[in-house]
C-alpha cells in the first residue's frame, strides 16, 4: 500500500553537531536528503530551540516537523528515515542519548498501529518505564506525541487540524492541554 494521498508527519530533532554543522543545518540538509530519497516535504514547520527531555540529559535540541508526500510503502519509509539518520552521523547507543539527527514517524493519516489495544498499552506506560523499553513494532500515532511540546508546537505550524485517531483530539486541542510553561519553552529560531 502506498501513502500517496495520506498525510504523513515526521518529527525532526538533533542536539549534537555533525561534521561541523550545527543542528539547524543538519535538519535542513536532512530535509533535502529526504526529498532526494523520495520523501518530499509538502510543509515544513518553523525550527525551534527546545529544552532537552528529560531535563538535564543533554544540550538543547532543535526540533521541527514536516508533512511528507510519498509513493513509498510504509516499510520503505522507515528504512529511508533510518538511512538518512545514518547519513548524518546518527549512531544508536542509548535511548534518549544525544543525537545528531532523529527522524521520528509521528502519524500516517488516521492509521492506528499495530492496533488500538497495543497503542493504548504503550500510551499508558509509566514514565519510568518509557526510558527502559522500546517497542519492537511500529506504534502509530507516535505514543508520546500528545505529551511533548517539542512535537506539538511544530505540528501546530503544519497541521493544527489533524485529529488524533485514538484520543480524538486535534493537534491544537492537544497543545492546549499542555502546561503553558512547556509551550513557552519551545522557542522559534
Ligand atoms: N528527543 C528525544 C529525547 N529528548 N528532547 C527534545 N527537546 N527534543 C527531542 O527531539 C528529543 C528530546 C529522543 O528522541
Ligand atoms: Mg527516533
Ligand atoms: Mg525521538
Amino acid at each position: 500500500m502506498t501513502q500517496r494521498n495520506i498525510p504523513l508527519f515526521i518529527a525532526l530533532g538533533g542536539n549534537l553537531p555533525w561534521n561541523g554543522k550545527q543542528s539547524v543545518d543538519v535538519l535542513r540538509a536532512a530535509l533535502e536528503e529526504l526529498a532526494r530519497s523520495g520523501l518530499a516535504a509538502l510543509k515544513v514547520s518553523k525550527f525551534y530551540a527546545t529544552p532537552c527531555f528529560p531535563v538535564g540529559a543533554g544540550p538543547d535540541y532543535v526540533n521541527a516537523a514536516a508533512a511528507l508526500q510519498t509513493d513509498l510503502p510504509l516499510s520503505e519509509i522507515l528504512v529511508t528515515l533510518h538511512q538518512v539518520e545514518a547519513a548524518f552521523g546518527r549512531t544508536r547507543h542509548r535511548r534518549w542519548g544525544g543525537r545528531t539527527l532523529d527522524l521520528d514517524l509521528l502519524a500516517v493519516g488516521d492509521q492506528v498501529r499495530p492496533d488500538r489495544g497495543e497503542w493504548l498499552r504503550w500510551h499508558a506506560l509509566p514514565l519510568e518505564r518509557q526510558s527502559e523499553v522500546t517497542p519492537e513494532t511500529l506504534i502509530l500515532p507516535h505514543p508520546r506525541l500528545q505529551d511533548r511540546a517539542f512535537v506539538l508546537v511544530p505540528m501546530m505550524d503544519i497541521a493544527p487540524d489533524w485529529r488524533h485517531p485514538v484520543l480524538n483530539k486535534t493537534v491544537a486541542e492537544l497543545a492546549a492541554a499542555l502546561p503553558k510553561a512547556a509551550i513557552d519553552d519551545v522557542r522559534a529560531l
